[in-house]
């Protein structure tokens, strides 16, 4: 299995900690979106990060990988089987890849891709509006949706996946959950970054040099 796409971006992330539960070993080829490189552009139809080969299938989108290594590889699911759980981690897959991440990337575009990779100057406006108006009122539903170490019943899902992955992207820009204003979501946060298939995504390459 080969997956492009730097170890930064959040939805690379989210398959390479869906590998590690699984315990599949991957090439793992951190370029960047719409990388000049052939291999790549075959398996991304849009140049969009992450793009996956496993041996010749070619397939890109996150949830689309996710979803196919689901089913090669059933063990440990990701994928809750109880209807109310299946749709309830669906839910929070497609939240944390549209409603989440326009806010919580905000942060590292401005402060690490634009000024350090770039060489743009940031938006400290943008930083401020996510920081003050945007993760508030997603800190408070998922505050209001924390009650236990899961997100979906009592497993590890799609769901943490997809909802945890952003925050490291946070944490790199130097912010974090308010522990005082948001304590389940900020012990949530800590915990699942803390689970070893985040640490091994985590420790993913960001740039092939
Ligand atoms: N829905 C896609 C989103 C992938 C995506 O937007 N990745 C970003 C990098 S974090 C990207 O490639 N952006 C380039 C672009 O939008 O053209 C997924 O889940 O894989």
């Amino acid at each position: 299995m080969k997956l492009y796409g730097t170890g930064y971006s959040p939805y690379v992330r989210k398959v390479l900690v869906a590998l590690a539960e699984k315990g599949q070993a991957v090439e793992h080829i951190p370029l960047f979106f719409h990388a000049e490189d052939a291999a790549f552009q075959a398996a991304s139809p849009l140049g969009k990060i992450p793009a996956f080969d496993d041996d010749g299938f070619l397939l890109a989108d996150s949830s689309a990988i996710l979803t196919y290594l689901e089913a090669k590889v059933p063990s440990p699911a990701l994928y809750p089987s109880e209807a109310k759980a299946r749709g309830r981690a669906i839910w929070f897959d497609k939240y944390g890849d549209t409603e989440m991440f326009d806010a919580i990337i905000a942060p590292f575009a401005n402060r690490v891709v634009k000024p350090k990779m770039l060489g743009q100057p940031g938006d400290e406006g943008a930083v401020a509006k996510a920081l003050n108006e945007d993760l508030p009122k997603i800190y408070d539903y998922l505050e209001g949706q924390i009650d236990g170490p899961y997100l979906v019943g009592d497993a590890f899902s799609v769901a943490d996946i997809s909802v945890a992955t952003g925050f490291h992207n946070l944490h790199l820009a130097g912010e974090a959950v308010d522990a005082g204003r948001w304590p389940k979501l900020a012990g949530y946060v800590s915990a699942t970054l803390a689970r070893p298939s985040f640490v091994t995504a985590l420790a993913a390459r960001t740039s092939p040099n």
